[in-house]
């Protein structure tokens, strides 16, 4: 019998070998791929996440476990949409205009991954108008945008402005290093967090 505390705990090393041999084992022996995803994977982010934000961990183990989960993702997701599993809940993420880090982004999108969240990552550089034709076109449940520059913050407002006037119902949630609470209150969004495990937490809320 596939031991889905050992998955979690090689998510937890980033030990992507081991984590891709249980999650197949498990599977070979009819376990449940919602379990796999949940009480495997899940588990194991959820422990990385909580390490991450007191500090007793930091962003190259982040990277490496969400490497491990990916893999196993990969096997597993097959297996989850014969199952009719539904995702947490349907996120888009891209950095805004005239913006061009994504390290902090694609952080923030594995971990959602992790959190059993679907994402679509829209890229760099991306202006309200892209936000607002994908946010369309994906219906997603929630916008996040990441911004690394003072510059390219006004883009933020300019998004979240476009997105309601495109009537969208879309929760829209903000981060990046210049960023904080007073400024997502300022522009009407609906949440800021200050990190990548912090935002899992966020999404969380929001789609609940
Ligand atoms: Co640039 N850069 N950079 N840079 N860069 C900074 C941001 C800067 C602080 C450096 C400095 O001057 N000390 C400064 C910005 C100053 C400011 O405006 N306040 C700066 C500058 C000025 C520039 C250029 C203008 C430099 C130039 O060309 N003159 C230029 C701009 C290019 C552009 O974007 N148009 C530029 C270019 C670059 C590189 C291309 C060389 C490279 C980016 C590579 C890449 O991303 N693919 C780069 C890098 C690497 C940095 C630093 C060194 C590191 C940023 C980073 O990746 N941090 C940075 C200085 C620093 O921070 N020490 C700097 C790690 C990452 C994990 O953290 O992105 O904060 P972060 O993400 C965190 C949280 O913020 C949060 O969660 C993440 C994980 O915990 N978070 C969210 C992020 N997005 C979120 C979204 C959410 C929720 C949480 O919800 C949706």
């Amino acid at each position: 019998m596939a031991d889905l505390k050992a998955l979690a705990d090689a998510i937890i090393k980033g030990d992507q070998n081991t984590a891709v041999e249980i999650t197949k084992t498990a599977l070979d022996e009819g376990t449940p791929a919602e379990s796999v995803l949940n009480d495997g994977l899940i588990s194991g982010m959820d422990v990385i996440g909580d390490r991450f934000k007191k500090n007793e961990v930091y962003i190259p183990e982040v990277l490496i476990a969400a490497r491990a989960m990916k893999m196993s993702m990969e096997i597993l997701e097959p297996e989850l949409a014969k199952a009719g599993v539904k995702p947490r809940g349907k996120l888009m993420i891209g950095t805004v205009q005239g913006d061009l880090h994504d390290i902090g982004k694609n952080l923030v999108a594995m971990m959602l991954k992790g959190a059993g969240f679907e994402v679509i990552d829209v890229g760099v550089d991306v202006g309200p108008e892209k936000f607002v034709e994908q946010a369309k076109a994906t219906g997603v449940d929630v916008v996040g945008m990441s911004a690394l520059l003072t510059t390219t913050m006004p883009s933020m407002e300019k998004t979240v402005k476009a997105l309601k006037d495109a009537g969208l119902s879309a929760k829209i949630m903000i981060g990046g290093a210049p960023v904080t609470q007073g400024y997502a209150d300022k522009i009407g969004a609906d949440g800021y967090s200050p990190d990548a495990a912090s935002a899992v937490d966020l999404a969380k809320t929001l789609v609940a």
